[in-house]
């Protein structure tokens, strides 16, 4: 691979193949990879930025904030309001979407984000990240509506995630495999790191959160129950398990080296699919998913193929290595 590609050189030569990237989301993604490099500084800070802590209020799932939430939400529709690429906003932090002014131009896309997910880790000094989603604007018509946001995974035309960890890193798909940039701070710009991520289709890792374990449906608790009994078990392996509590930095490690991610609907709140949300968590990690050579299912469907009902919809979620999905997804049409 060269050496010392900045993800705005890697967009400029991306642009030159077929046009894949137009002007305008070559323009989106530098923005966000601009807001993500902000949050990192504000990440890093900690205490000493006074940015650690809850804020006073709910989001509208009735989740407390934190206050890093507000401010990456802030830096993030800050940074896109006025470059003339967006057309609108929505997030996990925001009732409903959020026009551009209209005092600046609008753009064709929409932008979908989780400012920082994994909140429960902010406090703790513990991997946290962005995931973003973006989508055309239906064509032909004035305005914005929430409406134009309610389209499936399939139509997503760039997607990715910025993790605050040990090191600040993007991983991004406009939909010709997976690339990786690591933030060098001393340039001050994103370098890519790795091109064409692939997760091997078999692994000896599952990540799920065990305390539900109690409130799951049948195919899960066989999935899970099967990895448990390790090599002496129907599996013939012994399997490891980690869960981190961010999304972003669970499938991450899938994305270096395989695993299988689940957040599976549970009998606690039967009316809701599950914990995490379809626009702007399950969407872009599952194309990424895919785009590495994974899978990802609710169960029953390809996640990408679920058509939105609401902005803030939720999912069950089970991703990963290919073979390990469509086992889950088998047993989810056996029992
Ligand atoms: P958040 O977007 O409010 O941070 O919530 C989503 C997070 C995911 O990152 C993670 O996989 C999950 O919630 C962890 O949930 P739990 O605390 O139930 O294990
Ligand atoms: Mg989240």
């Amino acid at each position: 691979m060269p050496q010392n590609i900045s993800l705005t050189r890697y967009l400029v030569e991306q642009q030159r193949i077929d046009d894949k990237i137009p002007a305008q989301l070559r323009l989106l993604l530098e923005v966000v990879a601009r807001a993500c490099k902000s949050i990192s500084q504000a990440v890093n800070k900690g205490a000493l930025g006074g940015v650690l802590g809850t804020a006073e209020s709910e989001n509208v799932q009735g989740e407390i904030q934190k206050k890093l939430d507000i401010i990456a939400n802030e830096v993030l529709i800050e940074a896109n309001e006025w470059g003339g690429h967006l057309a609108a906003m929505a997030s996990e932090e925001m009732d409903t979407i959020h026009l551009v002014p209209n005092r600046y131009p609008q753009g064709e896309y929409l932008l979908l984000f989780d400012p920082l997910d994994g909140s429960s880790n902010i406090d703790v000094n513990v991997s946290i990240g962005t995931i973003f989603s973006v989508l055309k604007k239906p064509e032909g018509q004035a305005g914005v509506q929430e409406s134009d946001f309610l389209q499936a995974g399939n139509k997503q035309v760039a997607a990715g995630y910025c993790i605050y960890g040990p090191q600040t890193t993007l991983v991004l798909t406009v939909g010709d495999g997976v690339a990786m940039f690591t933030l060098d701070r001393e340039q001050g710009s994103f370098i890519l790191t790795e091109e064409n991520l692939t997760i091997p289709a078999d692994t000896k890792e599952f990540s799920i959160n065990m305390s539900n374990k109690r409130h799951w449906a049948p195919p899960v608790t066989r999935y899970i129950d099967e990895c448990l009994e390790g090599k002496d078990g129907p599996r013939g392996k012994d399997f490891n398990m980690r869960w981190i509590a961010s999304m972003v930095t669970d499938v991450h490690r899938i994305l270096m080296r395989g695993g299988i991610f689940m957040y599976p609907w549970d009998k606690r709140e039967p009316e809701k699919a599950g914990k995490l949300r379809l626009m702007y968590e399950a969407n872009p990690m599952s194309w990424l998913v895919e785009q590495a050579g994974g899978m990802a299912t609710n169960g029953r469907q390809r996640i990408l193929d679920l058509e939105p009902g609401k902005l803030h919809e939720r999912v069950a979620v089970v991703l990963g290595s290919k073979n390990e999905v469509e086992r889950v997804t088998r047993y989810h049409d056996t029992l």
